[in-house]
């Protein structure tokens, strides 16, 4: 209707020469008339003294990402960034894998690649691997054609896209989350449109899993809740369950039909192997009931910045998982029309060949070996110096991040005397660290336990 009326008062083929002239005469007549008046047109509204913004207030840092904000301000020599959950070589340096390089080494030189817009669910292949990575090759889910599978922008993005697809089409708008968990958690489901709880799970008296305290907070949720679980190596405390508890837990949550909805930002990082880091998810796959897991290549391909990974939502069977795909088209255009092509491009390229695949699994054992001998490093470190407490959470705990359980008083301390960069709830990036600064981080930690108490 409005563009009905616009286009047949403004057309200009549609007036006479003598009708264009009388208005731009009146146009002229018009801005004369202004110019002369004490009230003066302004070029725009924006040009006026006072920003239209003016009231915004500033919003407060990540408080992750924030953390590499702060250190890249810092000019000390001696200054250690254990924020972010970015994996670092020896020499403290980004690593991008050889497997990586290879991969983008192909596609460059395939002449018959273009940049053309990925359909809305992304790369067919890329998806097909992502759900053969985390479920199995050989996977019921795959075999019988109820899942769908979709590439998003990392596992942010997938979060949010099946955050989104559940607060419109799920019965149940709640959410339950560890605590602690992943910061922005939170947030993420929030803006999707669900209700976020928390479930007991990290005990910091032993500095371990509160099992009974998960047990009962899952036990006393509404049936049909959404449950979300970290598939491995928990982020922050570095606390999984045992294979038993995984089966307890998956019992508990089927017999209230509770839904599982796994972040997967770790596969591979925490045992070395990509198959048993996947385990909790394919158990709850095997049982033939309905879950979603969304997966992350940042950390296992350190594609970071490439943003890829994707949303699974395995379901009952293939028409359910059809018709559950068109309306997560839904969701995904209106949002960013399509993923990106060339982070996925890099991972279906290894995924398809046999021998980058394995290429990729010898580096990524490589990455969670060296945080490994990182944690003993540290601990030993720790031990020599005598510093009070009981350090052995840093060899148990599994994953990226070592939950040191210092405090946030010692964490500034930290920061302020040593140039430590950490998240201030204590959590370090164990994939930040290597032999060189291990003893500076001993040295800091030895002094923040005994002055800071
Ligand atoms: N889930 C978990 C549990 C997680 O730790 C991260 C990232 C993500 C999802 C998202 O990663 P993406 O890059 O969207 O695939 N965690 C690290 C980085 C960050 O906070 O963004 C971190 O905790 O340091």
């Amino acid at each position: 209707m409005a563009s009905k009326s616009f286009s047949s008062s403004s057309s200009s083929s549609g007036c006479s020469p003598a009708s264009d002239r009388r208005i731009s005469v009146l146009a002229r007549h018009l801005v004369a008339e202004n110019a002369l008046s004490s009230s003066p047109i302004y070029a725009s509204p924006t040009s006026s003294a006072n920003s239209v913004f003016a009231h915004i207030a500033r919003g407060p840092e990540d408080p992750i990402l924030g953390v590499t904000v702060a250190y890249n301000k810092d000019p000390s020599p001696v200054k250690l960034n254990l924020g972010v959950g970015a994996y670092r070589t020896e020499e403290g340096k980004p690593l991008v894998l050889n497997v990586v390089r290879k991969a983008e080494h192909m596609l460059v030189n395939d002449r018959s690649r273009v940049k053309e817009y990925l359909p809305i669910v992304g790369l067919a292949d890329f998806n097909k691997l992502s759900a053969k990575l985390i479920f199995g090759a050989d996977s019921p889910v795959i075999r019988e054609n109820r899942i769908t599978t979709v590439q998003c922008l990392s596992g942010t993005g997938s979060l949010r896209v099946g955050g989104e697809f559940l607060a419109k089409h799920y019965h149940q708008r709640t959410i339950y989350i560890p605590l602690p968990t992943w910061g922005n958690h939170p947030k993420v489901f929030t803006l999707a449109g669900l209700s976020v709880k928390t479930y007991r799970y990290y005990d910091p008296a032993t500095r371990g899993l509160n099992f009974q305290g998960l047990m009962e907070d899952l036990g006393s949720a509404p049936s049909g809740a959404i449950i979300l679980l970290h598939a491995c190596a928990h982020n922050p405390t570095g606390v999984d369950p045992t294979p038993q508890q995984w089966e307890q837990i998956r019992r508990l949550m089927r017999s209230k039909a509770l839904m599982p909805f796994f972040d997967s930002a770790y596969q591979g990082f925490a045992s070395g192997s990509l198959d048993e880091d996947a385990q909790p998810v394919r158990m709850f796959a095997a049982d033939g009931g309905e879950l979603l897991v969304a997966q992350s290549y940042a950390k296992n391909m350190g594609l970071y910045g490439e943003r890829v990974g994707a949303l699974s939502i395995v379901c009952k069977d293939a028409d359910v998982a059809g018709r559950v795909e068109s309306q997560l088209k839904l969701v995904i255009r209106p949002m960013y029309s399509n993923p990106p092509i060339h982070g996925a491009s890099i991972v279906a390229a290894i995924l398809k060949d046999g021998n980058l695949y394995n290429e990729w699994t010898i580096e990524l054992k490589a990455m969670a070996d060296r945080i490994i001998s990182m944690r003993k490093q540290l601990f030993d470190a720790l031990h020599a110096r005598g510093t009070p407490g009981d350090w052995s959470h840093i060899i148990k705990q599994i994953g990226m991040f070592t939950f040191t359980g210092l405090n946030s008083e010692q964490v500034a301390f930290m920061t302020r005397e040593y140039h430590i960069y950490m998240t201030s709830d204590g959590r370090i990036s164990m994939a930040g660290l290597s032999s060189k600064t291990v003893p500076h981080l001993a040295d800091a930690i030895h002094a923040a336990v005994t002055r800071m108490k």
